[in-house]
């Protein structure tokens, strides 16, 4: 097992067995299985690029040797940062195949994130795309890599790949020669019990966690939510947030899709005028998005830009609370079933579910998916509350880690000795049984559904000239909830502007969406009685 990984206790694997969660085999075992079951049936379309299930599996094997010949090796983790695309799903799957785990970064990381996510799961491999707009990550790729020791392989994705990095396109092809590729990777197929895929904390912390996903809890993961959201071989199902996020990757998300002979359909943004010409085009029956992007597709259509696209039977909104007023214009106008999703990276998946009576699908974010997904919701003395009464959500389960990878101290605090994981949010127990998210303990900022760490921020900032105190908060926004506001003491003489401190920090090659968008000067910062920055007082000062 990879040291850093914090195994569930054996009787609770035990159990997690006997109940048929985990099935102990590997993500990548199933690949075959699919292309078996679904041949020439269309998994994948990206733009003018669709591949069978037949097609995805002998590309996904042929990178996987490839990959292998090239030095890489089972047990080895691969920094991914790929927009949302064939070479994303196949590479994933490859990666699956060859016991190589995926870190799932996102296209809007910078030198900053990239860095600390490389050196801290120790890559032998980094994959980019060649260039997003004006952005060359091929070269921030290529410094990466000089700078973390641990790497060998610069993958890149693109027309315009460098000499001294790898052709991803051009690897991911049918091996030379198929039917002993898939021996071979038979043979090398990782323990299900080892860690498939590293996910991305939402992240309190000055630096962003890893989250330790197995091949066992995660193939439930999508198995379980694919079932709850009822994918079939019918399921046309649209990418459009983020593929690394576990929401689009496996609530049911693309593996959900392909697990049931579905089809994924990629796209590169959630922009209105791109997805839902694109949902019309190609069928799409199921797509998720977070509250701020369904309210921009209801907005389009209600505003007649755009017709609702008729194939669409299921809308699943997440990743930030869904305002009663949105909700309730999802199935008139979008003329799908809406469900509401409460979810986090590192596992607990709530549903609605898709029969449930319209107050419920409105006001609620939905139940654990798993009978054995257990919940309490306690007082700050982790007593639980009354039935209804407000509280902290704790919670243990079968696709729920027991802890973050590599990082002894922070676990001591998010989870409790018996292995409950604190997740920082604030819920009530709704009369019909489902919860109901009232707020957050944990200090960050939800932008768009784009978790930003408030310390993180913080920390960025005290390295800006004149700042003598800084606390980052959350200010409502009509659009995408939240957005980051600075509240700045600054040093005495000192001018501070919003511009200048978003240069200073993308000088520091943060990724944008973690700039703040406001900022407040003010004489100190106020203070609880016990000595720490009030960030309740604060909130209520940039409201
Ligand atoms: C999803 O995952 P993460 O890891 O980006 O963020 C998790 C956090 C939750 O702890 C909660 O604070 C917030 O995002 N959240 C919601 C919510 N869904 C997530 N807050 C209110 N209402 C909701 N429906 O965001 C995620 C992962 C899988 C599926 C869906 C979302």
């Amino acid at each position: 097992m990879r040291e850093g990984f914090v195994p569930w206790p054996e009787e609770t694997a035990d159990r997690y067995r006997a109940a048929g969660y985990w099935r102990g085999r590997p993500l990548g075992d199933y690949l075959h299985e699919w292309a078996d079951t679904y041949g020439d049936a269309v998994a994948v379309v990206d733009g003018d690029t669709r591949l069978t299930y037949r097609e995805l599996a002998s590309h996904a094997d042929g990178l996987a040797v490839r990959l292998l010949a090239a030095g890489l090796a089972p047990g080895d983790t691969m920094l991914v940062q790929l927009p949302n695309g064939w070479e994303f799903v196949t590479l994933t799957l490859a990666c699956l195949r060859a016991g190589i785990a995926p870190v799932m970064a996102l296209p809007a990381h910078r030198g900053h994130e990239l860095r600390y996510l490389a050196a801290h799961a120790g890559v032998t491999a980094i994959a980019v795309p060649d260039r997003i707009g004006g952005f060359d990550h091929q070269a921030l790729g290529g410094e990466i890599t000089e700078v973390t020791p641990s790497v060998r392989m610069l993958l890149v994705a693109g027309a315009d790949v460098d000499e001294k990095a790898a052709d991803l396109r051009a690897l991911a092809r049918p091996a030379d020669d198929p039917a002993a590729a898939r021996a071979t990777l038979d043979e090398l197929a990782p323990d299900s019990g080892e860690v498939a895929v590293f996910l991305l904390s939402g992240g309190t912390t000055g630096l962003p966690k890893l989250i330790t996903r197995t091949h066992d809890d995660y193939e439930y993961n999508a198995r379980r939510s694919a079932e709850v959201c009822g994918f079939g071989p019918d399921t046309v199902y649209l990418v459009a947030l983020p593929a690394g996020h576990n929401f689009p990757l496996a609530c049911p998300g693309l593996l959900g899709a392909l697990m049931n002979g579905g089809r994924v359909v990629l796209a590169r943004t959630p922009e209105p005028g791109k997805a839902l010409p694109l949902m019309a085009a190609e069928g799409v029956t199921a797509a998720a998005a977070v509250p701020a992007v369904a309210q921009r597709w209801i907005d389009a259509v209600a505003a007649g830009r755009h017709p609702a696209p008729e194939s669409l039977r299921l809308l699943q909104v997440g990743g930030a609370r869904l305002a009663p007023e949105v909700a309730r214009r999802v199935e008139p106008l979008l003329g799908c079933t809406l469900q509401q999703v409460f979810g986090m990276a590192e596992g607990l998946l709530n549903y609605t579910r898709l029969d449930d009576p319209d107050d419920v699908k409105i006001y609620t974010q939905g139940r654990p998916m798993c009978p054995d997904d257990e919940i309490l919701i306690v007082d700050a003395a982790d007593e639980p509350v009354a039935p209804g009464e407000m509280g902290a959500l704790l919670t243990r389960g079968p696709y729920t880690p027991r802890g973050y990878y590599r990082a002894e101290d922070h676990n001591a605090r998010s989870f409790t000795p018996d292995g409950w994981y604190r997740t920082g949010d604030v819920v009530r127990l709704h009369p019909s049984g489902n919860l109901v998210v009232e707020g957050r303990s944990k200090d960050l900022i939800n932008r768009g559904g784009e978790k930003i760490s408030a310390e993180e921020v913080e920390n960025l900032i005290y390295r800006v000239p004149g700042v003598s105190r800084v606390a980052a908060v959350a200010k409502p926004d009509p659009d995408l909830g939240e957005r980051v506001c600075a509240v700045v003491v600054p040093e005495a003489g000192h001018q501070l502007t919003l511009e200048g401190i978003r240069d200073a920090l993308a000088g520091m090659e943060v990724a944008r969406y973690k700039l703040p968008e406001h900022l407040v000067l003010v004489e100190e910062l106020p203070l609880t009685k016990i000595g720490k920055i009030d960030k309740k007082a604060l909130r209520d000062i940039v409201q």
